[in-house]
């Protein structure tokens, strides 16, 4: 029983372990983010915090139906893992306040199109946001592959920093599972010698 109590233990502080945020994509160094809606750039998440950090809107890059900016990424969740947390970190703007901007998402690794039925959710951020995930989506993204689409089409420039929080790391779900399958090996085994003394 002591055993079993401290392999949940383990387990437990495991997957409490803080993971360490990256940023997975800083438009400053690696370039802007796709504007073709079919090609979204794939980017690899981690457990933990993954950071975008990018710009769109009227600053001479092209994608979006008007010509300004559009920001177009996906991510590809393996088994176990899911965004449970979209957090707008930052959103700043010149020469004017555009109020909000447009982040749209849907599952698979592209969008057929820039309409409102070739996306699965959508919401208007903006730096009072916060955790913009509920509104989008409704709640968590599990595993399979997402695409999302960021847009701002007014005549101004927007930077924007976006935080996924991704659980739980794989290696760490296979490890729970082990754990709670080695307990299930040992609960069958027990209970096979007790019936073994019962039955001669
Ligand atoms: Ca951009
Ligand atoms: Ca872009
Ligand atoms: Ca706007």
């Amino acid at each position: 029983m002591a055993r079993r109590f401290s392999l949940a233990l383990a387990l437990v502080s495991l997957l409490s372990i803080p993971a360490q945020a990256v940023v997975i994509h800083d438009e400053g160094i690696d370039g802007d983010l796709s504007g073709v809606f079919a090609t979204p750039d794939p980017l690899a998440v981690a457990a933990g915090a993954n950071t975008i950090v990018a710009e769109m809107g009227a600053n001479g890059e092209t994608g979006a139906t008007n010509g300004n900016d559009a920001d177009y990424f996906s991510i590809v969740l393996g088994a176990g893992q899911s965004i449970t947390a979209i957090n707008v970190d930052a959103y700043t703007f010149s020469p004017g306040d555009p109020n909000v901007s447009f982040f749209g998402y849907t599952s698979g690794s592209g969008f057929s199109g820039q309409g409102g039925g070739d996306i699965d959710g959508n919401v208007l951020f903006n730096a009072a946001s916060g955790n913009v995930l509920p509104l989008l989506a409704g709640g968590p993204l599990g595993t399979g592959t997402w695409s999302f689409w960021v847009q701002e089409t007014s005549a101004n420039v927007v930077d924007y920093q976006l935080t996924f929080t991704v659980v739980p790391e794989p290696s760490t779900a296979a490890l729970l599972m082990l754990g709670l399958g080695g307990l299930a090996i040992r609960r069958v085994r027990s209970s096979r010698g007790r019936r073994s003394v019962i039955r001669p």
